[in-house]
């Protein structure tokens, strides 16, 4: 059987502990059904950097240190601070130094070394993430041939947005050294498309200038171990955890988990919250928001500024609305076991998932497999969340509007159980149909190229073809293609 070697800034080793995040998640049975190889950087930094191997059953995982100057270009420097603001629409948030691209790609360079140590020509990999963009390139120029899949885990903006990222030209168009392209929903794609059109000119230079490879692309929306997870929460519901947690408060639980990130959109929520709570008096004492928010990337400005800016607010709405036997928000800043978030989920009345922009959003997924379906929470979801594509059942809100988020936290608390059932049922189904299994199935056929097997795949001519030709509206004509590179 051939290896899979699964490629990604941060890999995480069974039984090591670390901050949990949705890409650890999403990979889980991919590990889990093939043997695989997991490379990535260990999470430390050091002046003499160590390669590392470990071996867990039949997977190995292979880490590396970074240099102090590499954390700081490439991790904290252009993969936080440009590449995740401006793919998740934040201009205003990104900053850019020419030295954090260099540091970026020669993170890139390294990982493509102790690959091509290892690499077998039958064995297959498949990248993951915003971090390593140019990884294929880096093995290609090794002389590897492998079949090499990328998969976008966060949005792809448009190119009104994309193009202002110095030195856009170099980066996006180095995704044309994968064999496979995948992203979250259509949109992602159809960006993408509209970029390579509007920006590498007309569809029959585009090939050519993307290296001439085969590059197919495709949607792949992620999902969860949905039966698993419902097993779970159904299991953790009853403990005794769970049950302090419901007997500590008055009326009913509406939960957000979320790691501390202003694409989370945090701030925004609790300020709904709070309109909620002006608009709506009665509830008062009958509804406790409990957030859930462990700490992430706390050395970037921005975060830590979030990280006040959360317990500003969240100490406000306490201070107007709190007595002596209820206090309206819990905002806890640790990591909690998947057990126990499985059962809090179960317990909670309503799902509040509002991020500003997200590739798809687990948790949105987490909360509606742990419902009991005869008695299910309502989950409130944010309409740019790639989740939003394939839950239409859910309450859709914008979380640029406060008002409508509140409302809709009203009309969630206030949804009959008949209503409730329905749209469980409706969401459930979807995630019965495309499960994490499902996903990592599908983008392996698809890479391969079984064809037939992947519903959605296309060729590059085709992709740019259906793509560009759902341009909302021309913004001048595509510059004339320039030599191939
Ligand atoms: C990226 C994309 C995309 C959170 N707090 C705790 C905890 N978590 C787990 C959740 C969930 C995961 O972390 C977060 O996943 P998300 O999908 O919500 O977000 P990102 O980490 O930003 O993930 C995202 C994802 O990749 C997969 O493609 O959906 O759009 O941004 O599973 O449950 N887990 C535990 N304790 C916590 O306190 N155990």
């Amino acid at each position: 059987m051939a290896r899979i070697f699964i490629i990604s800034n941060r890999v995480a080793i069974p039984g090591a502990g670390g901050n949990p995040g949705g890409l650890e998640v999403a990979l889980k049975a991919t590990l889990r059904s093939h043997p695989c190889v997991w490379l990535g950087w260990s999470g430390e930094v050091s002046d003499t950097p160590q390669v590392k191997t470990l071996k867990k059953g039949r997977n190995s995982y292979i880490v590396t240190d970074l240099p102090p100057e590499d954390f700081d270009e490439y991790y904290n420097g252009f993969a936080n601070r440009v590449l995740w603001p401006i793919f998740h629409y934040r201009l205003d948030l990104a900053e850019f130094s020419r030295r954090d691209l260099s540091g970026y790609l020669r993170v890139n360079e390294r990982f493509a070394d102790e690959l091509a140590k290892v690499l077998a020509p039958d064995d297959i990999v498949w990248v993951h993430d915003y971090h390593l963009i140019p990884l294929a390139k880096a093995l290609r120029a090794r002389g590897l041939d492998n079949r090499i899949g990328f998969f976008l885990h966060i949005p792809l903006p448009p190119p009104e947005i994309l193009t202002a990222m110095p030195n856009h030209e170099t980066l996006i168009p180095a995704l044309g050294s994968y064999d496979l392209v995948g992203f979250q929903t259509d949109g992602d794609a159809a960006n993408f498309a509209r970029y390579l059109a509007k920006e590498l000119g007309a569809p029959s230079h585009i090939s050519h200038r993307l290296g001439g490879g085969g590059m197919r692309i495709g949607t792949f929306p992620v999902g969860i171990e949905t039966r698993d997870f419902t097993r779970l929460a159904g299991r953790s519901v009853r403990t005794r955890f769970v049950q302090q947690v419901l007997n500590s408060i008055p009326g009913s639980l509406m939960i957000g988990v979320d790691r501390l990130d202003y694409s989370k959109g945090i701030p925004n929520r609790l300020e709904a919250y709070e309109r909620f709570l002006i608009a709506h008096p009665q509830w008062h004492g009958q509804i406790t928001y409990l957030q859930i928010t462990p700490k992430s990337r706390s050395q970037i400005k921005e975060y830590s500024e979030m990280e006040q800016a959360v317990n500003a607010i969240s100490g406000r709405i306490n201070g107007a609305f709190s007595d002596a036997s209820w206090a309206p928000v819990r905002y806890v800043n640790r990591p909690y076991s998947r057990t126990a978030l499985a059962g809090l989920y179960r317990a909670a009345r309503v799902g509040l998932v509002t991020p500003m922009r997200d590739g798809m959003n687990l948790v949105a997924k987490e909360y509606v497999a742990s419902q009991d379906p005869e008695d299910p929470g309502v989950l409130i979801l944010s309409r740019f969340a790639g989740a939003a594509d394939e839950f239409g059942a859910a309450l859709l809100v914008n979380p640029y509007d406060p008002d409508a988020v509140a409302a809709a936290i009203a009309r969630a608390m206030a949804m009959p159980l008949a209503e409730r059932k329905t749209r469980h049922a409706e969401l459930y189904a979807t995630m019965l149909d495309n499960d994490i299994a499902a996903w990592g199935d599908r983008f392996l056929k698809a890479l391969l190229g079984r064809q037939g097997e992947a519903r959605g795949v296309q060729a590059l001519a085709d992709f740019i073809a259906g793509g560009a030709a759902k341009e909302p509206a021309a913004t001048g004509p595509a510059r004339p293609p320039a030599a191939p590179r």
